[in-house]
């Protein structure tokens, strides 16, 4: 929160500001030519900061609107600041920060929607990127279509006008319906989300929404998609925890401006494209994202490597009592984990990727880097869309050839673990925070202390978490329990698969009592 009466980041004090922290371009003599969906701090230290570089170097105006699909906020901080904000990068040893002026607008996706059809309808906008978790795509669980059934989705189908569209799947389809009616430039819709193949996986939910609408053109606006729309696959890496006040004052002495919307991350990133787009984009290789005819091999490492073991850290390290990545790899385990878990996987890797040896090598250098403070909560919310596309690739290959998978039961354990209710681990007797004994009921006929529905016991949060403890609840033992979260994650053959149940089952007893066992 600003604590001073320091004037803002903005286009009349970036005077104010050293000359080599300011922003590479003008966003003045920059276009909406991208429409970002998903405000938040990984776009603003990923994607923006190579549009950043892609404008300057080749002189090219591409700018980008950013639309917040929620929260107003951040949109309300950008438009104050003319949608300049800074980016501190954290070396071990040192810290550098500077402005980043590449977008050009920032808009709230309910509040603003028309603007937003008009953008995606506009023949100068020729690309869509977003960043709106594996969550936000709503694709079925253990499956790859659209969930009709998810009551946001099914809202937005039904919607009278679509200015009441919630979804950015639905919002979407109707910009691009729009893009259609309007004459039909062609576009490349780009997911940066953390899913293999995010860009096939994206093209279906989009195209399930359309199928699923009432539309009377709905098979004409198909038809156009199957030709004028691409949806390139990506893999997208830095490491970005939230901002914190801290941050925040750590911008305000860098810039001597306030800047109410800093992102921090690590010096590494990495970007690399399918060469698949439909027209026109940003010439991001300029600043060094790659551009291959074949992403799997790159995208399936990040994966399985990079975030498979950020998932185990954050399970594992919750049950440890630790709050960071960082924290986790100062254990005498966590290390370990990484190198067992990546060495166990590696060889489900396609050829063509990264050397894995070399990869871990650098992930634990990542990871051990103290400056960056990413907080397990963070990583273990929404483990149930996450560690199907993290570990269940890998486990299915390694059980398929017999192979042992110690590393991935224990991770699938400590998620297990993670999974419980949030006043699980509390003693019998406890109370409340106002006296009162949990297990009694308040006027509602809610157990008073009863836990917020999407709350889990490290503080994490999940779509599925209510479904999730109820696993708790019903089974018959902790081998039924592993087996019925299985089942909502929609992975019945993993269920199915007694052995790994059972071993999986085994580490629970130790992981509730703290202990890691690598
Ligand atoms: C993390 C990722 O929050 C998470 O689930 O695993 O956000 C990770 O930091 C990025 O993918 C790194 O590129």
């Amino acid at each position: 929160m600003k604590t001073s009466i320091l004037p803002s980041l903005s286009l009349a004090t970036l005077d104010r500001i050293a000359p080599d922290l300011r922003p590479a371009v003008d966003p003045r003599e920059l276009r909406p030519k991208v429409v970002h969906f998903g405000l938040g701090a990984f776009h603003r230290a990923h994607q923006a900061v190579y549009t950043e570089s892609a404008a300057a170097r080749s002189g090219e105006p591409w700018g980008i609107v950013a639309v917040a699909p929620r929260s107003t906020r951040v949109v309300k901080a950008m438009r104050v600041q003319d949608c300049l904000y800074s980016v501190a990068e954290h070396h071990p040893a040192a810290t550098t920060t500077r402005a980043i002026g590449s977008i050009v607008g920032a808009l709230g996706m309910r509040q603003d929607a028309e603007r937003v059809d008009e953008l995606l309808a506009d023949p100068g906008v020729t690309v869509a990127t977003l960043t709106i978790t594996e969550a936000g795509h709503y694709r079925r669980p253990g499956a790859d279509g659209l969930d009709t059934g998810a009551p946001e989705i099914a809202a937005d189908l039904a919607a009278a006008r679509t200015a009441d569209i919630t979804t950015v799947v639905g919002r979407l389809a109707v910009g691009l319906a729009a893009r259609m009616r309007a004459g039909g430039a062609p576009i490349s819709v780009v997911s940066c989300d953390n899913m293999a193949a995010n860009g096939a996986a994206l093209g279906t939910v989009v195209r399930g929404f359309v199928e699923a609408s009432s539309w009377p053109d709905r098979r004409a606006v198909l038809d156009w998609m199957a030709t004028s729309v691409a949806f390139p696959a990506t893999i997208v890496d830095r490491i970005v925890p939230a901002t914190t006040d801290a941050d925040r004052e750590a911008a305000r002495a860098a810039l001597g401006v306030w800047d109410e919307v800093p992102v921090v991350g690590e010096p590494y990133r990495q970007w690399v494209l399918e060469d698949s787009f439909a027209g026109p984009r940003p010439p991001w290789e300029l600043d060094g994202a790659l551009f291959v005819p074949d992403v799997v091999p790159y995208q399936l490492t990040k994966l399985r490597l990079l975030n498979g073991s950020h998932s185990a850290l954050a399970y594992l390290g919750a049950a440890a009592g630790c709050a960071t990545i960082a924290d986790v790899l100062e254990t005498g385990w966590g290390e370990r984990l990484v190198r067992a878990l990546s060495a166990e996987v590696a060889p489900t890797l396609p050829e063509g990727g990264p050397d894995p040896v070399t990869y871990t090598d650098d992930l634990v250098k990542r990871f051990r880097n103290r400056k960056i403070r990413h907080l397990l909560r963070q990583i273990g919310s929404d483990g149930s869309r996450k560690i199907p596309e993290r570990w269940f690739g890998a486990l299915r290959s390694l059980r398929a050839a017999r192979a042992g998978t110690p590393a991935l039961e224990l991770a699938l354990a400590a998620w297990a673990n993670a999974t419980r209710p949030a006043d699980d681990g509390r003693p019998s007797g406890a109370t409340d925070p106002t006296g009162r004994p949990f297990g009694t009921t308040d006027p509602t006929g809610r157990p008073f202390g009863a836990p917020d529905p999407t709350g889990q016991l490290f503080g994490t949060t999940d779509p599925a978490a209510a479904q999730l403890a109820a696993c708790w609840h019903e089974a018959a033992d902790q081998e039924d329990t592993i087996r019925r979260l299985l089942h909502v994650l929609g992975a019945a053959d993993l269920a199915g698969d007694g052995a790994l149940v059972a071993g999986t089952a085994a580490r629970l007893p130790a992981l509730r009592a703290g202990h890691v066992e690598i």
